[in-house]
C-alpha cells in the first residue's frame, strides 16, 4: 500500500497579469489547469516579471497581480494542495533566467514569432526584456523539473525553445533539467475573435465586442455572442471558411463536452438565433461560478496575502534546489 505515495508528475503554467483573462485564456489554458490540479503536482503562477516588458503603470501592475491571483484561486485551485504563486516572489526565476540567457543563441531567440508580433505592435518599446522573454519562461519551467505545461497553441514555440535550451545545458554539464512537454487541449487550443474570427481572441483587443472577459455578466455575454460574426448560410455545421460558426461550435463544445456531430444534430433545421442563444447560455453557465467566487475572494486581501506567502515559500523550496544544482554545474563558487 506504500506505493500509493508514488510521486505525481509535475505540471507548471503561468499567466501574465496584463488584464482580465478572456474566454480564450480560460478555455485554452486555465480550464485545463483546474482539470489537472488533482492528478498532478501543480505549480501555477502569475507572471508579473514577464508583464513589465510593456512597462505597466506600477499601481495597475499591483492591482492586476492581485486580481489575477484571486482569479486563479476562484478557478478552484487549492492553494494548500497545489502551489499558487507570484513569479517575482521567487527570486530563483530571475537568477536562472540570466544563466540560461548565456546558453541561448541570439539567432534562435530572433525566430520567436511572439517577439516579432509584439515588436511590430509596439515599435516604440522593443526592449531587451521582450527579446529575452522566452528565456525567462524557460527558467520558469525548468526550475520545477516540469513534466507538462498546459498552454494555448500560440505558446508552443516557446516550449520548443525551452527544450532546446535544456537539452544544450544537459549536453554540456550532464543531466540538470527535465525536458518538458506542452499540454494543449484539443478543442480550446485557439478561440477566435467574435468580430474577426480569423484572428485569435485577445484580451488586448481594442474592440470589447471581440472578446468575452471571464468576469463579464450574463447579460453582456449574451449580447456579445448574439452579435458574433457568422455567415449568411444559416446552417450549423463545421466547414473550412465558416470561421465564425466553427469558433462558436468550438466554444459550445468546450463548455458542454458535446461533439461536433452532436451539435450539428441538435441544431439541424434551426437557425443561428437558436444556436447563439444556446452558446450564450452555455458560456454563462460555465463562467458564473468563477465570477461569483472571484467576487468573494477579491475582497479578502488578508487571505490572498496569506496564500501568496505560502505559495512563494513552497515554490522557492523546489526552485532553489534546481537553481543551486545549475549554479554548481556552471562553476560558481559555493560557500
Ligand atoms: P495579450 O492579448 O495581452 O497578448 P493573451 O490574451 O494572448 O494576451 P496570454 O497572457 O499571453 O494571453 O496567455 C495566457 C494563456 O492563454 C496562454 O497559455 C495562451 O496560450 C492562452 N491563450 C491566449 N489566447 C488564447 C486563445 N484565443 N485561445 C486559446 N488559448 C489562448
Ligand atoms: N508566456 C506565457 C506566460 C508564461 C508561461 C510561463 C506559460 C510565462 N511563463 C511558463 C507557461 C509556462 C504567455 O504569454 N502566455
Amino acid at each position: 500500500m506504500e506505493n500509493n505515495q508514488e510521486k505525481k508528475q509535475t505540471v507548471l503554467s503561468l499567466i501574465q497579469p496584463t488584464g482580465t483573462p478572456t474566454l480564450g485564456n480560460y478555455l485554452g489554458a486555465l480550464k485545463n489547469w483546474k482539470n489537472m490540479s488533482d492528478s498532478y503536482d501543480c505549480f501555477f503562477g502569475v507572471a508579473d516579471l514577464h508583464s513589465i516588458t510593456v512597462r505597466p503603470n506600477p499601481a495597475d501592475l499591483r492591482r492586476r497581480t492581485t486580481e489575477m491571483y484571486a482569479l486563479l484561486l476562484a478557478l478552484g485551485l487549492d492553494p494548500h494542495k497545489n502551489t499558487v504563486f507570484v513569479q517575482s516572489h521567487v527570486p530563483a526565476h530571475a537568477q536562472l533566467a540570466w544563466i540560461l540567457d548565456c546558453y541561448t543563441q541570439f539567432g534562435e531567440a530572433s525566430r520567436m514569432t511572439q517577439f516579432k508580433d509584439k515588436s511590430e505592435k509596439h515599435p516604440d518599446n522593443v526592449n531587451v526584456g521582450l527579446f529575452a522573454y522566452p528565456v525567462l519562461m524557460a527558467a520558469d519551467i525548468l526550475l520545477y523539473q516540469t513534466d507538462f505545461v498546459p498552454i494555448g497553441i500560440d505558446q508552443k514555440q516557446h516550449l520548443e525553445i525551452t527544450r532546446n535550451i535544456a537539452d544544450r545545458f544537459n549536453g554540456l554539464y550532464g543531466n540538470t533539467f527535465k525536458l518538458p512537454e506542452p499540454f494543449i487541449g484539443k478543442s480550446g487550443a485557439k478561440i477566435m475573435s467574435l468580430q474577426e474570427p480569423t484572428k485569435k481572441m485577445s484580451k488586448s483587443d481594442t474592440n470589447p465586442k471581440a472578446f468575452i472577459s471571464v468576469l463579464d455578466d450574463d447579460n453582456t455575454i449574451m449580447k456579445k455572442i448574439k452579435s458574433a460574426v457568422t455567415d449568411s448560410e444559416a446552417r450549423v455545421y463545421r466547414k473550412d471558411g465558416k470561421d465564425g460558426v466553427n469558433n462558436l461550435m468550438g466554444i459550445y463544445s468546450c463548455c458542454t463536452g458535446k461533439t461536433d456531430e452532436e451539435i450539428e444534430k441538435e441544431f439541424d433545421g434551426k437557425g443561428y438565433g437558436d444556436f447563439k442563444t444556446a452558446v450564450g447560455e452555455a458560456v454563462c453557465d460555465e463562467l458564473r461560478p468563477l465570477r461569483e467566487e472571484y467576487n468573494r475572494l477579491i475582497d479578502d486581501k488578508a487571505y490572498l496575502t496569506e496564500c501568496m506567502k505560502e505559495g512563494a515559500e513552497k515554490a522557492s523550496y523546489t526552485a532553489e534546489r534546481t537553481l543551486r544544482k545549475a549554479m554548481k554545474k556552471v562553476g560558481f563558487l559555493q560557500i
